[in-house]
């Protein structure tokens, strides 16, 4: 392809010292995210997903919006680099990049390593669910609709097999045969939202474990990452998808699903966590609905990695050809021991709260 070279990109932005490495960094699925070092500092510059979030001013706009105000609280938070002709991103041949400081001496985990680990990232993601209660919602446009609508990700998952442009449903029928026969518990959260009884509330909508960096020497929270997704949305959709990737036994991608398990203490910790930072402010029908939004929301994620499987890996990045696969079969063995253990969880949130 002609035009700039990733570090020639880098240049566009007005960063302290000589680059001398820009490498691939991380394990998000939506932006290609690089690590740029200088002599004097490091930065983490993105290749923008235009394709999921088509109106990158919008998006930035509500990322300098967000890190402006949490900043003014003085709450550790990402840190736009603007170019050095004075925008939010740069916009060229080959595509759209920001620049953000690289927040130092932090760790990022891909499995919870202990129940700690998760109680801490539950306490800050209820916090941040607090930080942002009194955020002038008007301020965030909502850049992806429907984001957790799941009765439509099942229509999209339908309209993905019904096409099946690449005849892979036949690798994967007892994955589709999962989603179908589960169709009919998908709409609770979104009825409750359209009925008035979930409270619409600013919501991060990806509260996965690897959105959140935690102090290197500590291990307590630093800062919420990935703000793409925040957008009015429903505390539910944070708890139930922190509890998707965290309280698992393995990594979302793990091939052997013999390791992949829903741990209850580790579902027990993270409840701890987030239920405290919430308390006064969750409503009684919110927290109700706890368990069962851990399990929508896996099913949620499980469907759409498998509709991106059969639809040729569009939205999510992939390191090899069954990747989606894999991630949906981890996310379908959480979901069928979360089903079974909804008591248990009722019980632990009970007592929390
Ligand atoms: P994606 O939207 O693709 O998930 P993220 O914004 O989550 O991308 O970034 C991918 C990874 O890059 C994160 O999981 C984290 O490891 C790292 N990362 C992102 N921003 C920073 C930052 N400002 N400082 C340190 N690490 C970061
Ligand atoms: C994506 O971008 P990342 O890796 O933090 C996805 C989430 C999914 C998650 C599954 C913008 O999150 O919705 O839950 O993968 N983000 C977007 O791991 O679609
Ligand atoms: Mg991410």
């Amino acid at each position: 392809m002609n035009g700039k070279t990733v570090v020639e990109i880098a240049k566009e932005f007005p960063l302290d010292g000589e680059i001398f490495s820009c490498e691939p960094y991380g394990e998000g699925h939506t932006n290609i995210t690089y690590l740029v070092t200088t002599d004097k500092k490091r930065y983490i510059m993105q290749k923008m997903n235009t394709s999921i979030f088509p109106d990158s001013d919008v998006l930035m706009r509500n990322i300098c919006g967000l890190t402006q105000y949490l900043e003014n609280r003085g709450i550790e938070t990402l840190h736009v680099v603007f170019t050095k002709d004075g925008k939010p991103f740069y916009r060229g041949e080959e595509g759209c990049y920001r620049v953000y400081d690289f927040i130092e001496n932090t760790v990022v985990y891909q499995v919870a390593e202990s129940a700690d680990v998760l109680k801490e990232s539950g306490k800050a993601f209820g916090e941040f669910q607090s930080f942002l209660a009194d955020y002038d919602s008007s301020e965030l446009v909502e850049v992806v609709k429907h984001y957790h609508d799941t009765p439509k990700r099942f229509r999209d998952f339908l309209s993905s097999l019904n096409s099946d442009i690449l005849g892979r449903s036949i690798n994967c029928k007892k994955e589709i045969d999962f989603v179908l026969s589960h169709s009919d518990t998908f709409s609770k959260i979104v009825e409750g939202i359209n009925d008035g009884s979930v409270p619409i509330r600013v919501a991060h909508n990806d509260t996965k474990l690897n959105n959140i960096l935690m102090d290197k020497d500590t291990n307590k929270a630093r800062a919420i990452i990935d703000l793409d997704t925040v957008m009015p949305g429903s505390l539910l959709f944070d708890f139930g998808d922190s509890i998707r990737f965290g309280a698992s036994t393995a990594r979302e991608d793990e091939q052997d699903l013999s390791k992949v398990h829903f741990d209850i203490t580790l579902f027990q910790a993270y409840a701890e966590g987030f239920c405290n930072a919430v308390r006064g402010k969750i409503t009684q029908n919110e927290i109700d609905l706890l368990p069962y939004s851990a399990y929508l929301m896996t099913i949620e994620c499980g469907s759409r990695f498998l509709a991106d499987y059969l639809s040729g890996d569009v939205d999510f990045l992939t390191q090899y050809t069954e990747h989606n696969l894999i991630r949906a079969r981890t996310q379908f063995r959480l979901a069928g021991e979360m089903e079974r253990q909804f008591d248990k969880m009722s019980a632990i949130i009970d007592k929390i709260l």
